[in-house]
């Protein structure tokens, strides 16, 4: 089989929607390139066992927000533990339990995760969240690139309540892959594709899967590089029936089963029935 790039959404700890979707791409290790767009870990059932899928796979994966923060509590407690003055950040119980169950190489897997990833080969760039439009990329700051969101009035990067995706107002070269802002189909931008379609609130896990030296497709053709496998059920939070806002802790709405839109998709995972216009592909207040 001829060599394939996989790009793969935001797993939160989906250890099993991994294992199904890389069995579905009949993934070949050694020959295919796995790249992850961050934040593997968090809010799912198994943490250590999507880092253990990355290390059998080979594959790269870009740092998100959460392996940031973990990594954030993990410096500061060894400075303190060193007796040297640090405020260590409070990390929750969500985080907590997590941190709790990764063992060294574990630890060691998250340190080497880059902001940035990117593939010369397909001109694109995987990065957690985003880029700040009209900025150059060395003055990219690494916080914001595993945070933002949108862009507010003035062009400012935002997490939450800016009224534009980032990637409405990119343009590339290069194109990019993001996750982070979870909407239940991935967010096509003529410049930029967001593949976190929220698989730890019940949605899908998708992955962008280019031939050897392809480039994203434009926007009308984009779907037919997606490929996605519907959650197994809920692991947290809600999202709205209509699948415009996808929410974490903050709203609970009754929903049962994989998607409300599972029904849209046949055997393979391709969709079916008519697309839903741009708009409605944008999350509102959505967490990541
Ligand atoms: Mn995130």
């Amino acid at each position: 089989m001829a060599p394939r790039t996989i790009v793969v959404g935001d797993v939160h700890g989906c250890s099993a929607e991994l294992r199904t979707l890389l069995d579905r791409l009949a993934f070949v290790r050694g020959t295919d390139t796995l790249v992850f767009v961050g934040d593997l870990v968090a809010r799912g059932p198994d943490s250590r066992g999507v880092l253990d899928i990355v290390r059998e796979t080979g594959a790269i994966a870009v740092r998100g927000n959460h392996e940031d923060r973990l990594l954030q509590w993990q410096r500061a407690s060894r400075a303190q533990e060193r007796g040297e003055f640090a405020l260590v950040p409070d990390l929750g119980r969500l985080h907590g339990d997590v941190a709790e169950s990764l063992g060294p190489e574990d630890w060691a897997l998250l340190a080497t995760m880059p902001v940035t990833h990117l593939l010369p080969a397909h001109r694109l760039l995987v990065v957690h969240a985003g880029l700040v439009p009209g900025v150059p990329f060395e003055q990219q700051d690494p916080a914001t690139m595993m945070r933002i969101r949108s862009v507010g009035d003035h062009g400012e990067a935002r997490d939450h309540g800016g009224a534009t995706p980032w990637g409405l107002r990119y343009v590339g070269p290069p194109h990019v892959a993001f996750g982070h802002a979870a909407s239940l189909d991935a967010q096509i931008h003529p410049w930029a594709t967001g593949v976190d379609t929220g698989c730890v609130y019940g949605g899908y896990l998708t992955a962008m899967v280019l031939a050897e030296g392809q480039e994203p497709p434009p926007a009308a053709d984009r779907q037919a590089v997606l490929v996605s496998v519907p959650a197994r059920r809920r692991y947290f939070g809600g999202m709205s029936v209509g699948g415009r806002a996808m929410v974490g802790d903050q709203v609970r709405i009754p929903h049962h089963g994989p998607g409300p839109h599972a029904a849209r998709r046949d055997a393979r995972g391709a969709r079916v029935g008519s697309e839903r216009p741009q708009e409605r592909r944008i999350a509102g207040r959505s967490r990541g």
